[in-house]
């Protein structure tokens, strides 16, 4: 069996040892590597004949962080890391850290811990422990305020945001920024530097944090804010108390440190964030896919349509730097849409995120036409014209007769048959769906739908270029709405009969917004649009898609025929006071009409419980489902879906990864209560049988469980 080799080994340049970690793919620090740094110290301890020691990563970057897989090993603690820590601190010969790529978390606590930090010109540093639910738990927490001072260190810490070396030199945290051959090269001429100077250690644990310039109120008022608008993130709060501490003296501070980092390394929050996180770079693999496939290269883009979904578009890749061309059918349509995106262009400069040069470069990179001709030199074409078959097919025909040979031909459908759409090209190979999420500059997903014929370094590419354009990619199977529209139909049917039983659209918000949801059902249909809404409905049904219920989504059609299309038009299941949602009596008499006229009954206030239940464990067996029929690889890629198309909270893992949360023999049993209570005549509640076969499974773990105890 071959050997892996150490990730963390120790080697000597004349008089200076150079310590060596060597953990791809980012070195961060794993059971091993802990081991590994703590052979090399005693190593190094007992050979005095050397002056310094340097550490120093492999590969593209330093550490870039605790192992976040080693988290969920059963007895993990940070202490061990921590104690090599204060041995190398503790040294009596210099230390210097050699910083290169990125140096986060663990890794920004290693380099804290030398002596002295160089960098290499384009590191980037930060502490994102926060966007996992957690504080630094190697004394960053303490370490860094003595460094930079308590207000920066709280303002990293608690955004997680990363700054380049420049301002870390600025800051204090890196003590030079030098260009050197290799990153091993700049810690070795540092070294030297250091040791020619005759310095001395250098411990930050042994310095005192600086307070004098802040208010007295300054960690009150941290901690009001934390609450405020961080409400369910445990870890926000948990910050600002550990930042506090290193006021303390340096061990007291470290106590209340690792007492927060232990508490919220179990906390159900970080879970579920390290869940998205591995969740996320697992969407990005397809199954049976082979890595060495030949990506077909996207220099320019074409998109039909400039509406609000186009001009979107076309804003992503003008914001990475690739030209591209928007085909409209008049001048009227195609002026408005290249004003939106200027317009949309310009408020992000007022707010100081884009300079007016960096407006003007990437307007430049976008062009208008009338003529699809101008489509014909462009390796992708996406197409965003009304949700319409007829129309899409039309315009998928002529895009076959004029795209170049090898062009990639994608549709930004929401709902419909990428199978037919991709057959009216004529080259179905290249066809590929490209669902973006409204605002599509903005959304970070995008669903990629596969359909029967694409090719897969079609799909390889639209992966790649995904990742290029700052975009979550998720692949999904052709059917009706995909991964994310599919579970929102019945999300919003369900939204509907508790309306049309009597509850109001606030109601039926609240009841998910308090889970943490960034808008309930109503609010984001008015948003989305009715009109929107109601047409996908329309024409599910002129597929045959619809169940044989007339009073399905009959709240959304009769708004539609009212005109009310929601947030644009001041009404929809809400009225608009301005952009503010209230509670509309008209809505409660439409609601109730509908009731009477398909024989619903109208009950008194609907248990916050149940509007909760009949949302989501719908929509989760609507998961299974999509899983069953491998539509979706694997759950993590639902939960991508809905957490970064749809506002499901992340702290709660996405609905796949609650559905475990809640227990899937609870949500079953659910099911079966409301297909009693509620009726089941359409299959509403009928269990996907891969939940069902799931919860039976967990219900046996249990049952064991409960006869072992
Ligand atoms: C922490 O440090 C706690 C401490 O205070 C206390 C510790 C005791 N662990 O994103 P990419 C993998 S908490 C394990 O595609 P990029 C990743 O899964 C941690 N694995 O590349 C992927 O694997 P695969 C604080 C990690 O170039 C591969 O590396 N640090 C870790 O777009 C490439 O990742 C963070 O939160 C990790 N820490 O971006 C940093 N990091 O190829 C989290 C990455 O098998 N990481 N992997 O799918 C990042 O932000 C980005 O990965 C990074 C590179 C910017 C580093």
């Amino acid at each position: 069996m071959p050997s892996t080799p150490a990730p963390v080994t120790l080697s000597r340049r004349g008089h200076i040892a150079v310590m060596t970690i060597d953990n791809p793919p980012v070195n961060a620090i794993s059971p091993a590597v802990v081991a590994g740094l703590s052979t090399a110290l005693d190593a190094f301890e007992s050979d005095r004949t050397l002056g310094a020691l340097l550490v120093h990563c492999e590969g593209r970057t330093f550490v870039a962080g605790g192992d976040i897989g080693s988290f969920d090993q059963p007895g993990f603690s940070a202490l061990p890391f921590n104690r090599v820590l204060a041995r190398l601190e503790g040294l009596d010969r210099p230390v210097v850290g050699a910083l290169h790529g990125t140096v986060l978390g663990g890794g920004l606590e290693l380099a804290l811990a030398c002596h002295w930090r160089t960098a290499s010109p384009g590191t980037r540093l930060g502490m994102p422990e926060v966007k996992l639910g957690l504080l630094p738990g190697s004394l960053g927490t303490q370490r860094l305020p003595r460094l930079a001072g308590i207000e920066l260190a709280l303002d990293l810490i608690s955004s997680g945001r990363m700054i380049g070396a420049d301002a870390a030199q600025a800051a204090g945290i890196v003590d030079e920024v030098r260009d050197a051959q290799s990153p091993l090269q700049l810690g070795l001429d540092y070294a030297k530097e250091i040791v020619a100077r005759n310095a001395g250690p250098r411990r930050i644990s042994e310095t005192q944090v600086a307070r004098d310039a802040l208010p007295a109120d300054f960690f009150a008022k941290a901690l009001a804010d934390a609450v405020r608008k961080k409400p369910s993130y445990p870890s926000a709060r948990a910050i600002v108390e550990a930042v506090q501490a290193s006021a303390l003296p340096f061990a007291e501070g470290e106590a209340i440190e690792a007492r927060l980092f232990e508490a919220l390394i179990r906390s159900p929050q970080s879970k579920a964030l390290r869940h998205l996180f591995f969740a996320e770079r697992e969407a990005a693999r397809i199954p049976g896919l082979s890595k060495g496939v030949q990506l077909r290269a996207i220099r320019k883009v074409g998109i039909v349509g400039a509406g609000t979904m186009g001009g979107g578009i076309a804003m992503n890749f003008a914001n990475a730097g690739i030209p591209t061309v928007l085909v409209e059918s008049t001048q009227a349509a195609l002026d408005r849409g290249l004003g939106i995106v200027q317009a949309n262009y310009e408020a992000t400069a007022a707010k100081g995120r884009l300079t007016a040069e960096q407006v003007r470069e990437r307007m430049a990179l976008l062009s208008g036409s009338l003529d699809y001709a101008r489509l014909s030199d462009c390796d992708l074409v996406i197409e965003a014209v009304f949700e319409n078959m007829d129309l899409k097919k039309e315009v998928c025909m002529r895009l076959g007769a004029v795209c170049k040979r090898g062009a990639i031909i994608a549709t930004n459908t929401s709902t419909l048959d990428v199978n037919a759409l991709a057959a009216a090209t004529g080259r179905d190979q290249d066809v590929v769906g490209m669902h973006f999420f409204s605002p599509a500059n903005v959304m970070r997903l995008l669903e990629v739908v596969r359909g029967a014929h694409t090719a897969p370094d079609v799909l390889a590419t639209v992966m790649q270029l995904a990742r290029r354009i700052g975009k979550v990619a998720v692949v999904s199977g052709v059917c009706y709405g995909f991964i994310g529209n599919r579970m929102a139909e019945v999300y919003m049917r369900e939204a509907e009969f508790l309306m049309m039983e009597g509850a109001s659209p606030s109601q039926i918000d609240g009841a998910v917004e308090a889970l943490g949801m960034a808008m309930g059902p109503c609010r984001m249909l008015d948003m989305a649009g009715i009109d929107v809404g109601a047409k996908t409905v329309i024409e599910y049904g002129k597929a045959g898609g619809l169940p044989p219920d007339d009073s399905y989504r009959a709240v959304v059609r009769r708004l539609f025929e009212l005109g009310r299309f929601g947030q644009k038009t001041g009404s929809g299941y809400y009225r608009y006071e301005g952009r503010r949602p209230v509670d509309d009596p008209e809505t409660a008499k439409i609601a109730r009409a509908m009731a009477d006229a398909h024989g619903i009954a109208q009950r008194g206030e609907i248990a916050r419980q149940e509007i909760v239940e009949r949302l989501l464990y719908p929509l989760i067996n609507e998961g299974f489902r999509i899983l069953e029929e491998g539509m979706a690889y694997r759950p993590g890629d639902i939960d991508i879906v809905w957490t970064a198309g749809y506002g499901f909270p992340d702290h709660q893992g996405g609905p796949m990864f609650m559905a475990d949360a809640i227990g899937l023999p609870k949500i079953v049993e659910r099911m079966a209560h409301y297909a009693a209570t509620r009726g089941n005549a359409f299959g509403y509640w009928a269990v996907s049988p891969l939940l069902a076969s799931r919860a039976a499974r967990d219900r046996r773990v249990s049952d064991l469980g409960e006869t072992g105890r």
